[in-house]
């Protein structure tokens, strides 16, 4: 995120920052930029009650620490992708340096009464450095992506290690149930400290507490954001461009997890075996590259543009071009815009932590008509969003079987079941998720019956991840 925040942030930093600007705080990460010769200073910016703290990376601390092992270990394995886990002792190596050098950057700027709060993948020792430095906080963790099961987590380098090292932790949060239960049967299955209880184990001295924590999005804020989309011009020509034909989106970083291959693939089978929709309906992916220098991102690129491609040339007509394959970012207003267009939101990642991108598609619809969500059942956001059509995203007949249902869904069944999932959404915002992780990450002075002490500065202090 910007240090000013300026840009058009996700909802995710956004919120992030929010909670910061309640009581001051202090945001620490990556500055996104790579370096000749990466100082450990973080540079410091004031933004009102908040203080920025960012370093640099060099090329090789990229290469080895964010190229390298958050992204070719560490995500697959994730994303239950042993296939695609490539072990490099130099990226381990780099992965853990980087940590520790993170640690000692931040060690000048803590103060005893901080709780501090990391996020995601990128920086799971995190914790375990600061506590070598002597810290004694409060330190939560967050984790952004799924955690699979043990016989699949297992296959990371330096697997025990991780875990020793989230014990570190104070709170230890994920998006989904199975996830905080997977991650709790690694340290049960590795024999590292015991279960104490739901939710709570004991490491040594510290008593760790594990839990679900669904992230959510600023929903009234993203309802509004989409009834001002409509009469945004990107939206208005896209209108007019479909001539009548319904909408059918998905919108999703490129990437492996997501599922886009698949879902073309979906859509094709749907339009072969279902010819009435022929020329009636377009699908809109929007996908902006991501992590291009990571070797499986380039040829993955390649071959979703060639399949929807290759799609487009035996399905399309001269008057209809069904897939329309788009390798940018548009602006929020314009997105929600377009969710609240589509009569139907494809979401079919093969596994995802969340997917902020369904319950966005969810809050952007007219309630007196709205479209149908199409989810993956591998999706974290399945749990909440239980009344989408949940589909198995490898199984293209079935999927193929969804689209055509969500199309032809009555709109008292539509309404219905946006209506109960519109609730979840207006509950479990992104600022309910925030309050509700920071206070069981301060709740020991309040179990203890202690008074909460004020905090000069507020003291929760987001380790943002590096951008994804
Ligand atoms: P991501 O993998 O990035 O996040 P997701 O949760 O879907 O995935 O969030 C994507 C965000 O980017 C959404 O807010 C969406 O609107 C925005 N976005 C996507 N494509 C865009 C485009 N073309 N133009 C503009 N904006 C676009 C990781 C995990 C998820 C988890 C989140 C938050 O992988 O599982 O939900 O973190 O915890």
């Amino acid at each position: 995120m910007p240090k000013d925040g300026s840009t058009e942030a996700g909802g995710l930093a956004v919120a992030l920052e929010g909670a910061l600007k309640q009581n001051g705080g202090l945001w620490f990460g990556w500055s996104g930029k790579i370096v000749g010769n990466a100082s450990e200073q973080p540079e410091i910016v004031q933004a009102g009650n908040i203080t920025f703290a960012v370093v640099d990376l060099s090329q090789k601390d990229y290469d080895e620490y964010y190229a390298g092992f958050a992204n070719r270990a560490l995500w697959p394995i994730c994303h239950y992708r042993l296939d695609l886990l490539q072990i490099d002792r130099h990226d381990t190596e780099g992965y853990f340096r980087v940590n520790r050098t993170f640690a000692a950057s931040l060690a000048p700027l803590l103060r005893p009464d901080d709780l501090i709060w990391v996020h995601d993948y990128h920086f799971i020792p995190f914790a375990s450095e600061l506590r070598k430095l002597g810290f004694n906080n409060r330190i939560g963790f967050f984790l952004h992506i799924p955690w699979p099961p043990s016989d699949i987590a297992s296959a990371l380098p330096a697997y025990e290690r991780f875990l020793k090292d989230l014990g570190g932790y104070d709170v230890i949060g994920f998006h989904t149930p199975q996830d905080a239960e997977n991650f709790q049967q690694c340290l049960v299955r590795e024999g590292i400290g015991s279960a104490v209880g739901a939710g709570e184990h004991q490491i040594d001295s510290r008593r760790i507490r594990i839990g679900a924590f669904p992230v959510g999005i600023d929903t009234e804020a993203f309802a509004r954001t989409a009834v001002r989309g409509e009469k945004n011009a990107l939206v208005r020509r896209m209108q007019a461009s479909l001539a009548g034909r319904d909408l059918i989106i998905g919108v999703d970083r490129l990437d492996y997890s997501k599922g886009i291959k698949q879902r073309i693939e979906s859509f094709s089978c749907f339009i072969r075996s279902n010819p009435a929709f022929r020329n009636r309906v377009t699908y809109l992916q929007i996908t902006p590259k991501s992590r291009s220098d990571v070797p499986e991102y380039k040829r993955m690129q390649r071959e979703i543009a060639e399949h929807s491609g290759t799609t487009n040339g035996s399905l399309g007509e001269v008057d209809w071009t069904p897939i329309r394959y788009v390798n940018r970012t548009v602006g929020h207003a314009a997105l929600a815009g377009l969710y609240r267009m589509s009569r139907v939101g494809l979401v079919t990642p093969l596994r995802d932590g969340m997917n902020l991108v369904a319950k966005e598609f969810v809050a952007a619809q007219r309630p007196e008509d709205p479209g149908v969500l199409v989810l993956s059942r591998f999706a974290g956001a399945a749990h909440e969003l239980d009344c989408s059509v949940l589909v198995n995203p490898y199984d293209a007949e079935a999927c193929a079987a969804a689209i055509a249902r969500a199309l032809q869904m009555p709109l008292e069944e539509r309404r219905e079941r946006w209506t109960t999932m519109m609730k979840r959404l207006q509950t479990n915002t992104v600022e309910a998720w925030c309050g509700q992780f920071l206070a069981c990450l301060d709740g020991e002075a309040e179990l203890q019956g202690e008074p909460r002490r004020p905090r000069e500065r507020g003291g929760s202090l987001p380790l943002e991840a590096a951008p994804i």
